[in-house]
């Protein structure tokens, strides 16, 4: 069976012809028009990137590849003894549009775990972050350091031709999703305890390693839901700020490493990814002002107090979709199975039931339903991980699948340095003086 590097060899030549002749036969065709709040307005809804990956659908949610959460559930290969799906073989259909066999996705393990080691200055620059940086920061700075040994700078510093972008970018994608568990272990382990960092194990899968280097390898559950958490958080389409800052320096063809920090850096804020650690934090201070069992009043004057004080509700609302997000619903199921009597689930589920009401009632939010951020604090938190300002590192982990998949595509398509044009509100007003 090919490796991936050899599938991505043979499937790149019909692709190039593919893209030339979808822009043949669709190149000068119009979305519809665009307007004016579009630009003041966060540019939602303006068909603006090729994202192969995923597409999102505001009723439905997210497909990878054409195929939705639960499909994906059903069809990806499973560690021994497990029953969610591989992360290895997420990576792979979002490069290829293709299920891999457990061989291929046995050996993407087997080829990460080769890769994971971390330069030793970049472990020093993290040792000397002080525990009080936020964990995203330090995250973002080590990843942007790896870029010290890029292979596609160093191709590019030796004059590599256009068509072979696509080789050391695979490598460097290759090497920044392998490192990230020995990076986020260290950042753990520095900022809450725990001890020295454990080795990485070379035939072991990725969540595993990763939960063995949090210290949760002993909790068979938690490795489970590594596996779903990184599948589901692994690509959100093109358009959401993650993803689209790591295409967008990539495009000025800094390599993998720099794209991905600076996608980090995104992720990093409030209304983005972390909004999972806001979640927990305003579940907490509901608790610690309410007490256990509050009842359902008591929280949705919470909630309302939360509006009244002008801030959001975390982990509700959504950019684009306008349904709960089936990445919400994977995790309640997750949930039912395995912590039903879970106290914080119940508060979240009670949650579920109060929330998406107010905000109608509030009639601001275009979405009241919740996102993938309101349930997935809780679930951390059953096993043991409660270092809220940890949460988004996590998804930081998972978010590298989907643009570095991206990534490798953009180079082998030859996308060009995006370079949008824009306006000043006088130049707009000119525009349309006497319209
Ligand atoms: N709580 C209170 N107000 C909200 C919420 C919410 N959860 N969601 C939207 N609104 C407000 C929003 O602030 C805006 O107010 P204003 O007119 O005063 O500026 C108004 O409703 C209209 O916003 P929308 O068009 O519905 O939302 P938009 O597309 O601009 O933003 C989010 C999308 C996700 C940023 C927004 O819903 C939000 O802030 N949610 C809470 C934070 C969150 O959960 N983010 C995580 C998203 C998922 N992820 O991982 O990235
Ligand atoms: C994501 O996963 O990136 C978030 O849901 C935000 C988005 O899609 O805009």
């Amino acid at each position: 069976a090919p490796t991936l590097k050899e599938r991505l060899a043979d499937l790149i030549p019909a692709e190039i012809e593919n893209v030339k002749a979808t822009r043949a036969a669709h190149g000068k065709k119009s979305f519809g028009p665009v307007i004016v709040d579009q630009l003041y307005g966060g540019m939602r809804g303006l068909p603006a990137l090729i994202w192969d990956g995923s597409v999102l659908d505001a009723e439905e949610g997210i497909r990878f590849r054409g195929m939705t959460i639960p499909e994906v559930q059903q069809a990806l290969p499973k560690a021994p003894g497990g029953s969610e799906p591989l992360p290895e073989g997420l990576f792979w259909l979002l490069v290829t549009g293709e299920v891999p066999t457990q061989e291929q996705v046995n050996a993407l393990s087997r080829d990460w775990a080769a890769r994971s080691s971390i330069p030793s200055f970049v472990e020093e620059i993290l040792d000397r972050c002080p525990p009080t940086l936020h964990p995203m920061s330090q995250f973002s700075l080590a990843v942007t350091a790896l870029n010290h040994d890029s292979a596609f700078a160093k191709a590019y510093a030796e004059g590599i031709s256009k068509k072979d972008y696509w080789q050391p970018t695979f490598e460097d994608a290759m090497d920044l999703i392998a490192k990230l568990p020995n990076i986020a272990g260290r950042i753990f382990r520095n900022v809450y305890g725990g001890g020295k960092l454990p080795a990485i194990e070379a035939d072991k899968d990725y969540s595993y390693n990763l939960a063995k280097l949090l210290g949760f390898a002993d909790k068979p559950e938690f490795v489970e839901l590594l596996r779903l958490y990184i599948t589901i958080h692994s690509d959100h389409e093109g358009g959401n700020v993650s993803a689209h800052t790591g295409k967008l320096v990539g495009s000025a063809l800094s390599d993998p490493f720099l794209a991905f920090g600076a996608s980090l850096n995104g992720l990093a804020g409030p209304l983005h990814g972390l909004a999972n650690q806001e979640v927990l934090v305003w579940l907490r201070k509901m608790q610690s002002k309410l007490g256990e069992n509050p009842t359902d009043e008591a929280v949705r004057e919470y909630v309302w107090s939360t509006l009244k004080a002008g801030q959001v509700v975390p982990g509700y609302g959504h950019a684009v979709l306008r349904k709960t997000d089936p990445r919400y619903m994977a995790q309640r199921e997750f949930a039912l199975k395995h912590l039903p009597e879970d106290p914080m689930f119940k508060l979240v589920s009670q949650v579920f039931n109060i929330v998406p009401n107010v905000l109608l009632e509030a009639g601001k939010a275009k979405n009241p339903w919740p996102n993938v951020d309101a349930h997935s604090g809780v679930l951390l938190t059953h096993y043991g991980l409660d270092q809220m300002n940890f949460y988004t590192v996590l998804f930081g982990v998972s978010r590298a699948f989907g643009v570095a998949a991206q990534l490798i595509w953009d180079r082998a398509l030859g996308a060009p340095i995006e370079r949008p044009k824009s306006y000043s509100t006088a130049a707009i007003q000119k525009m349309f003086k006497d319209k």
